[in-house]
């Protein structure tokens, strides 16, 4: 059994790298600039960054929040489909999760600046052009809400991605998947767990950790997880952060406990000019060499990881690895 795990304020520890982990990867790089174990990875088409005819909507969503005995009032940005029409209960849909990095916020995915490669005419693009399934995007805050980023500290942000699980599955779940046509139906945790099939999470940076830490606590709500540049941050109960094979070691205990151990899957993304490339490098690393619950590389491979040459920290990029990783989730 594994003793309560500690949190402590502190960024990631490079890591160096095998012989072995370079070979896997000159076995599987592309002519293209990107480096994939999922499909050959070809430029973003000009027309993806332009807006397309057909577009969704963005709204903001309304949700109370329960915390430490607090109740307070938070929001959401809901990215909805082209098509998407609220009267039409018969047609549902299924919802991806996505979590901003630290400092940042509600609108960070989905209203970023203009220059910025923007999600949401990528989403808008790959929908009409029927390179995957219509989605509704959810993009929530692990802080207390928008407003009040400047009040927390790095290590405020570190509990409070590891602690986001639980307002997902309590409060932002059957709120938001109750007012919008999805598969839910039932507000408790069993309604939410019946339909973790139709659920992906993922998140960018600080992000990125929550996904892990939505795997490591709730793969019982979630199927899909894709943290984009970001690794896994475990600590010892002195509240060291460990290494990459602790971190490995600690998710695979985690995971064993649930009785969907074997029933997830994760797409990794990150790029090599990224502060979080490393890190997550040395995470998928130590996944596949030291927790046996994930596969990769294999045919019935459950991890997958591509980094993007020159790829750097920030959402422009973070926004491409979307465009490669929702068509596989949503296949038509
Ligand atoms: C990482 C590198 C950087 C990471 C997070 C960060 C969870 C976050 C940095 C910041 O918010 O300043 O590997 O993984």
């Amino acid at each position: 059994m594994l003793k309560k795990l500690f949190l402590l304020l502190s960024l990631s520890t490079m890591l160096p790298f095998g012989k072995a982990w370079l070979g896997c990867y000159a076995q599987n790089s592309t002519a293209g600039s990107f480096e994939s174990t999922i499909q050959p990875i070809l430029p973003i088409p000009d027309e993806v960054r332009k807006p397309n005819a057909k577009q969704g909507r963005i709204e903001e969503f309304k949700y109370m929040a329960h915390k430490n005995g607090r109740t307070f009032q938070k929001h959401a940005r809901v990215y909805t489909p082209y098509g998407y029409k609220a009267e039409d209960k018969k047609t549902k849909y299924d919802v991806l999760y996505l979590m901003h990095g630290g400092g940042d916020k509600t609108t960070s995915f989905l209203t970023p600046p203009n220059d910025w490669l923007p999600l949401r005419n990528i989403l808008d693009n790959l929908i009409a052009e029927g390179k995957m399934r219509p989605i509704i995007v959810v993009c929530p805050t692990f802080y207390d809400d928008d407003e009040n980023i400047g009040a927390n500290n790095m290590g405020d942000a570190i509990a409070l991605t590891r602690d986001f699980h639980t307002e997902l599955q309590n409060d932002l779940i059957p709120t938001v998947e109750k007012q919008y046509n999805t598969y839910l139906e039932g507000t408790d945790s069993i309604a939410v767990t019946k339909t973790r099939d139709h659920r992906a999470y993922g998140g960018f940076s600080m992000g990125a950790l929550s996904t892990w830490y939505q795997l490591a606590y709730g793969v019982n709500a979630v199927k899909h997880f894709l943290p984009l540049s970001g690794d896994i941050w475990a600590y010892n109960e002195k509240g060291e952060k460990q290494d990459a094979k602790f971190a490995a070691e600690w998710m695979n205990s985690m995971l064993e406990k649930s009785p969907f151990a074997h029933d997830f899957e994760v797409y990794g993304y990150t790029g090599t000019k990224d502060v979080a490339g490393n890190p997550e490098k040395a995470t998928i690393e130590a996944l596949h060499k030291y927790a046996p619950l994930f596969r990769y590389a294999t045919p019935d491979a459950n991890l997958r990881f591509s980094m993007k040459k020159d790829g750097e920290h920030f959402y422009g990029h973070i926004n491409e690895y979307l465009y490669y990783a929702l068509p596989l989730i949503y296949k038509k």
